[in-house]
């Protein structure tokens, strides 16, 4: 069997852990033959310690076969140390009143000082996605401080808006989400995302052939993945976890799969229109484990490019909001 990988994870204690731990820890992130060891972050403060513990202590009950230890620690340095994936899923939530640059420049201090202690402690090979939001700048953040791991080590989820887009398709054909593929969703992890679906293919053949409503997939669909979020909330009175834990597993194993084909926010380097320097959602295929090519040459009708405008225009002003912080 292999040595086990070293999985760190932030915000351990917080809702969409406790969907995700139990994954991890089941092997349905890095398949059925690979132990994990969970290093687990929580912030220095007793009641976040106290639930972490309980946390653990149901991670323990369950006698998962391939979990091959556990770290539960405050300090980032112990957190990071020799890891192989480095999960950045806690972060400051907005709170009553507060601007979405105060919002930006509070975790940016978080993604800042977990990224250069990323750099200097974790595995020479160390991945990084981030879940904590804004999830493409804080990566963004993070990847600037490296001086080690190179810029594209350092990815952010899009994939909970990919898989939304995908049971969404799926549910307007009358077919299995399996039957939806190709889906991409471009730009920021916030409404203004766009999910492709000019690309996309139902049983094989385009979306718009199988779905012959313009007026619904420029509309309802687009604005109905963008606000999926808010719609959790309303309905459950907290926001997605099981969701996006899922998405997270998905979002890793397919970065762990060559051939994979998949929706990834990476640093865009131009690519269908987007500034160089932001972390984009962009449709990438798999290299080998953990590294990814983008897809390149898909066509953008008028729509389509009004669209990734759009989402670009925000992903450059949260930069412009943080550029202080950039290393
Ligand atoms: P919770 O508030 O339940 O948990 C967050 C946890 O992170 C808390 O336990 C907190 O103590 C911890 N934390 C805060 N700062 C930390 C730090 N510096 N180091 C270590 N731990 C820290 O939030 P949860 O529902 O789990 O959501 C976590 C993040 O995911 C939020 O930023 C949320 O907005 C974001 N999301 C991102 C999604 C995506 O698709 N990219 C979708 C779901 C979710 O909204």
């Amino acid at each position: 069997m292999n040595p086990p990988l070293r999985v760190a994870v932030t915000g351990a204690a917080g809702q969409i852990s406790y969907s995700l731990l139990p994954r991890i820890a089941s092997g349905a992130m890095f398949g059925p033959g690979q132990r994990v060891i969970l290093q687990l972050l929580e912030v220095p403060v007793e009641k976040a310690m106290k639930a972490l513990e309980g946390v653990a202590m149901e991670l323990d009950d369950c006698a998962f076969p391939l979990l091959a230890g556990m770290e539960l620690t405050d300090n980032a340095r112990v957190a990071f140390r020799d890891a192989d994936w480095c999960l950045l899923v806690g972060a400051k939530p907005r709170g009553p009143g507060m601007e979405r640059a105060d919002l930006l420049k509070d975790n940016g201090a978080i993604f800042t000082a977990q990224g250069r202690i990323i750099d200097e402690v974790a595995s020479a090979e160390a991945r990084v996605a981030v879940v904590g939001n804004p999830a493409n700048t804080n990566a963004m953040i993070a990847a600037s401080t490296a001086r080690r791991l190179p810029a594209e080590r350092f990815t952010a989820m899009v994939r909970l808006d990919q898989n939304r887009a995908q049971t969404m398709l799926a549910r307007k054909a009358g077919v299995d989400t399996t039957a939806v593929t190709d889906i991409f969703i471009f730009g920021n992890h916030s409404p203004t995302m766009f999910p492709a679906f000019e690309h996309a293919k139902i049983q094989g053949q385009p979306a718009a052939t199988r779905i012959p409503d313009r007026a619904w997939l420029e509309g309802e669909f687009c604005e109905k993945v963008g606000k999926r979020g808010a719609a959790i909330i309303a309905a459950r009175g907290a926001s997605s976890a099981a969701s996006a834990a899922n998405a997270l597993v998905d979002h890793v194993r397919d970065l762990c799969t060559p051939g994979a084909i998949h929706s990834v926010a990476v640093p865009s380097k131009g690519h269908y229109g987007f500034a160089p320097e932001v972390w984009a959602g962009l449709p990438v295929r798999t290299t080998t484990p953990g590294s990814y090519e983008i897809l390149t040459g898909l066509t953008l009708d008028a729509f389509a490019q009004s669209k990734i405008a759009a989402t670009n225009k925000e992903l450059v002003e949260e930069r412009g909001m943080v550029a202080d912080l950039l290393g």
